[in-house]
């Protein structure tokens, strides 16, 4: 993975994790939008996922446990499987420094995963973005049952995290066809991440690279993940108020202060300094002029030539409190960078089949009252 000069890429270093079914499509959508160098990894109990995108690493999530027949929207069952191939897992994410972890909540494969995945590069030093689906309305309430269920366990282990519903990501224009609403939650979704992957990736005039976007995201909590493309002669005024009309803000125009805010603009040679202002002031006012502000420009004329597309994460809720990396008495830590990390065989706590570190209503399946 290299560039023209032979040296290799910022993104080398990151990874893309698509976990359980709809985490693999739309890990493999972006990945198809961003092209070979982006590195990813798809994983699954269920090893249909992995003949449904041939030629995309796969790896099949507790195979012993599960014969690959995915987990039966069982969130403690798919967390065990992903915990029984974590050695593999390892192996095969190899130094990265950050990984993107896409999932798709209101399953198992990919609540249990994701949980059991973040644990493991806390455990390693990889710092960890998750994107992750909300289900739509009409998927019923089991389905918003297990994303709620899993939610708080993906905001603990995670540095930084973004839960998008995906009746917003299809603008709520509800198509009437479930395939046709899948596909175009999985199209928004993919072109969110591919453009956070084009600012790791493309120098621009002012860079985000993989570093500073690791050390800005790191134990940052939840984030609000807004993206919108305008083109025309007022298209960064355009972003910008689509931004933040954006439902996932509340829509009553109250937008909270950000403690941390990271700002991208990604556009062609034609991409004006006033218009990455206009981007950047007006966001950036908007959520309570944050001290801790990062913004990123992408000049790239072949991808954006005419339009504007501006990327925000707010992270708007209070900072997590602070985490431990657990480590049992006596193991090393991990090398991020030098590959194979500590032993995993006894980091859990299994008893009867059961995962004593997930809370008790996850492993009876009962719902939290709030
Ligand atoms: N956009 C999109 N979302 C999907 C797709 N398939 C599933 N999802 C979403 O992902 C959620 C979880 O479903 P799956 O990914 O099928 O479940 P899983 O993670 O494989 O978990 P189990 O099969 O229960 O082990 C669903 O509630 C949907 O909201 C897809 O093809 N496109
Ligand atoms: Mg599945």
């Amino acid at each position: 993975m290299t560039q023209a000069d032979g040296k290799p890429r910022e993104s080398a270093s990151a990874i893309l994790v698509g976990l359980g079914r709809g985490g693999c499509a739309i890990a493999a959508a972006a990945k198809k939008r961003c092209g070979r160098d982006m590195r990813v990894l798809l994983a699954d109990t269920d090893a249909r996922t992995g003949m449904a995108h041939p030629g995309e690493p796969f790896l099949l999530l507790g195979g012993t446990r599960l014969g690959g027949a995915g987990s039966g929207r069982d969130i403690p069952n798919a967390r065990a499987a992903a915990s029984e191939s974590m050695r593999d897992f390892d192996e095969r994410v190899g130094n990265a420094r950050l990984a993107v972890v896409v999932a798709g909540l209101g399953g198992g494969t990919g609540g249990g995963a994701a949980i059991e995945a973040l644990e493991h590069f806390r455990r390693r030093g990889t710092v960890t973005f998750v994107f992750a689906t909300l289900p739509f309305a009409f998927e019923g309430p089991e389905a918003a049952r297990l994303a709620r269920n899993a939610r708080p366990l993906v905001e603990k282990y995670s540095d930084a995290c973004t839960f998008q519903p995906l009746d917003v990501l299809v603008c709520g224009a509800g198509p009437d066809n479930m395939r046709e609403a899948f596909e175009r939650g999985m199209d928004a979704a993919a072109e969110g991440i591919a453009f956070f992957w084009r600012l790791l990736e493309t120098p621009g005039y002012i860079s985000l690279d993989l570093e500073r976007i690791r050390r800005t995201f790191q134990d940052a909590g939840p984030a609000t993940l807004l993206v919108a493309g305008a083109s025309g002669p007022s298209r960064a005024r355009s972003a910008l108020s689509a931004m933040l009309d954006s439902p996932l803000l509340g829509g009553d125009g109250k937008i909270p202060e950000a403690r941390k805010l990271v700002v991208g603009v990604l556009g062609g040679d034609d991409l004006r300094l006033s218009e990455t202002g206009t981007v950047a002031d007006g966001l950036a006012a908007a959520f309570g002029k944050p001290e801790d502000f990062s913004l990123g420009t992408v000049n790239d004329d072949e991808a954006f030539s005419g339009r504007l597309v501006a990327v925000a994460f707010a992270f708007t809720s209070a900072p997590p409190a602070p985490r431990q990396t657990r480590r049992r008495a006596g193991k090393a830590a991990a090398d991020p960078l030098g590959g194979t990390s500590a032993s995993f065989g006894d980091a859990k706590n299994f008893w009867k089949g059961e995962d004593l570190d997930t809370p008790a209503y996850l492993r009876r399946n009962l719902e939290l009252e709030r």
